[in-house]
């Protein structure tokens, strides 16, 4: 799907700001018709934004179900035969959409953006009613995985996998756009090198029938390559290629018919290749975090002024990278990820396929992870259509290098590789251009692990030293080591990565002894893991966990959320910010970006 995108035929209006807002106690508002007459007694709540720390009750903070949000809009001019279109670019984790009292939409995944044309149902009107019913209740069947209880009060309670807190609302801007009636629907773009030539391979999808052409334009807005028609081949010679710390960005301004959309493009390739990771044919060495969308009061919610502090802040470290760790992450961090030439990980919304795991934290749920009761053949299908709505959105940034259809799966079961199988194969299906991988949990070491053959990499998340060996660094680092012997002998010619690794540091926690939980054992634990990776040709990234401290749901193993951060929740550096930052500006320096 593509972005929007302001052109000389489309224009772009917000609609965030403050809407009306009621939590549907009883989960009974859609039966009860809430979109059919201003919300009664609602309250306010910001758009884009997590609702849950907005709110000051802690029921409200942790209510289960139903979200409702309504406002008026007023009916922007469009043009002739223009079409209207709605669209969201998120809604965590469902959402149902009303026009006045039309139900124009429904959509299932918290982290994808969706869209309908409405101009049918605002026809002759000056203004309309839109309402949202989100919905934040996971299943055995959604992507993440969760389930509902009740308490002895009959509270209804959400258990879910991961380790992150189930933040919820309209999470991403929403907006209307007018484009013309035949117009360019979708777009994919492939990159070659040939010497200094670059090589922009284009398909264009169109809606309604329109002749096709394209124009490429350079950063300083000349056309270098055109072409007619959907599909074609343009050349640049002495091209200016993407490249990591070089965001350089082409624009490929797409006619059809009356429409015009402006595709920015990055000239780069990438390859895995004798266990190392290819970036326009050179080696690149993955610096950098898992990340999160997380921030006090907002949540979950995009916001340009944190996003672009974040981007300052992996800067001033020399990383070079990112995961998406564990959803797509807004439309605006991938274009800003182009733009100042990151390389990212991108990940879909499946984590906690695992019930060996709780929260992260070893201890089993009690459960099978793959049954007719549990994760089962309808959550692979809501997995698949997750990975390829993942593909289509950000096929075309050329930040992205590598796709990451899962975290921490269980993955060491004979049920484990026949509901994986598939799934590798559709993203591949889906990008051919790109290698593809799941994220490792230390439950499934080489010798049990049962699925790395369908994937391009191997990517690791280890705690030696913390969840395993705690604050015994000499065992952890022997144990690291073995297993990295492991992997290396059972693949060879699969390039590693090291995806999450890192202990809980409490910011201020100093200690003459160095113990976990203080700010040295983290500079300790880091500083083993880095020795390990200095040793090891084959291992081709190090992205510690995590870039920042996260909110998760209370637990005896959390203090007001997962404390692995490089910088507190607020941003502030712990003293392993200053000691990675040597290490990583003094590669940047080596490795040249
Ligand atoms: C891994 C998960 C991550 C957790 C982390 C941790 O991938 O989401 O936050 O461990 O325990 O299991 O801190």
């Amino acid at each position: 799907m593509l972005t929007v995108r302001e052109s000389s035929s489309r224009s772009v209006f917000d609609l965030d700001g403050i809407w009306d807002f009621k939590i549907d106690k009883d989960n009974q508002g859609v039966e009860q018709g809430w979109f059919n007459a201003p919300l009664s007694e609602a309250s306010t709540m910001p758009v884009p934004a997590s609702y849950n720390d907005v709110v000051t009750d802690i029921d409200q903070r942790d209510h289960v179900g139903y979200l409702w949000y309504q406002r008026e809009v007023r009916v922007p001019r469009k043009l002739g035969s223009d079409r209207l279109v709605l669209r969201f670019g998120s809604a965590t984790h469902n959402a149902i959409v009303w026009v006045d009292d039309t139900e124009v939409m429904r959509h299932q995944g918290g982290y994808l953006p969706f869209e309908a044309d409405i101009t049918d149902n605002i026809a002759g009107k000056e203004t309309f009613r839109l309402t949202v019913a989100v919905d934040n209740r996971l299943e055995w069947t959604s992507i993440p995985p969760g389930y509902i209880t009740t308490d002895s009060t009959g509270k209804r309670v959400q258990t879910y996998f991961h380790d992150f807190y189930n933040y919820a609302g309209i999470h991403r801007s929403v907006k209307l756009y007018t484009r013309p009636e035949t117009y360019v629907k979708d777009i994919t773009v492939v990159t070659e090198i040939e010497g200094t030539t670059g090589i922009v391979k284009y398909d264009v999808v169109t809606g309604g029938s329109g002749e096709v052409s394209v124009n490429l334009k350079c950063a300083c807005g000349k056309v270098v390559a055109s072409a007619d028609g959907a599909q074609g081949e343009l050349r640049v010679e002495d091209a200016h290629f993407w490249a990591p710390g070089d965001g350089y960005l082409y624009t490929l301004e797409v006619h059809a018919g009356e429409d015009v959309y402006p595709q920015t493009v990055g000239i780069r390739t990438v390859e895995v290749k004798d266990s190392q990771f290819l970036i326009n044919g050179k080696p690149f060495y993955f610096r950098g975090y898992g990340r999160h969308e997380d921030n006090t009061v907002r949540g979950k919610a995009h916001d340009d002024v944190m996003m672009v502090h974040d981007f300052e802040l992996m800067k001033w470290q020399g990383a070079n990278s990112f995961r998406t760790s564990h959803y797509p992450y807004a439309e605006e961090v991938m274009d800003y990820a182009d733009r100042m030439g990151f390389v990212v990980i991108d990940e879909t919304p499946a984590v906690g396929l695992n019930t060996g795991l709780g929260g992260g934290i070893f201890g089993s749920q009690g459960f099978k992870t793959f049954s007719p009761e549990t994760v089962n053949e309808k959550t692979q299908e809501t997995h698949r259509r997750e990975i390829e709505g993942l593909i289509a959105r950000d096929k075309n940034h050329p930040c992205v290098v590598l796709w990451a259809i899962a975290n921490e799966p269980e993955t060491n079961t004979p049920e484990s590789r026949e509901y994986f199988e598939p799934l590798a194969a559709a993203a591949k299906a889906a990008d051919p251009t790109r290698p593809v991988g799941y994220v490792n949990v230390m439950l499934s070491p080489p010798e049990l692990e049962k699925i790395t053959d369908f994937f391009d990499v191997i990517m690791l998340n280890r705690y030696y030293g913390w969840y395993v060996n705690t604050g015994n660094l000499a065992d952890a680092e022997k144990a690291l080591r073995d297993e990295v012997k492991g992997w290396i002998k059972d693949y060879p010619g699969k390039p590693i990565l090291f995806t999450e690794y890192g202990p809980d540091t409490m910011s201020g926690q100093a200690d003459l002894y160095r113990r976990p939980w203080s700010q040295e054992f983290q500079i300790d634990m880091l500083s083993m893991f880095h020795r390990v990776f200095d040793d090891t040709p084959e291992i081709v990234g190090e992205q510690m966990w995590n870039f920042a401290d996260f909110m998760t749901i209370p637990g005896i193993m959390r203090v007001g959320g997962n404390k692995k951060g490089m910088f507190t929740r607020e941003r502030d550096p712990k003293p392993a910010a200053y000691v990675v930052r040597e290490r990583w500006l003094a590669k940047k320096k080596e490795q040249g970006c």
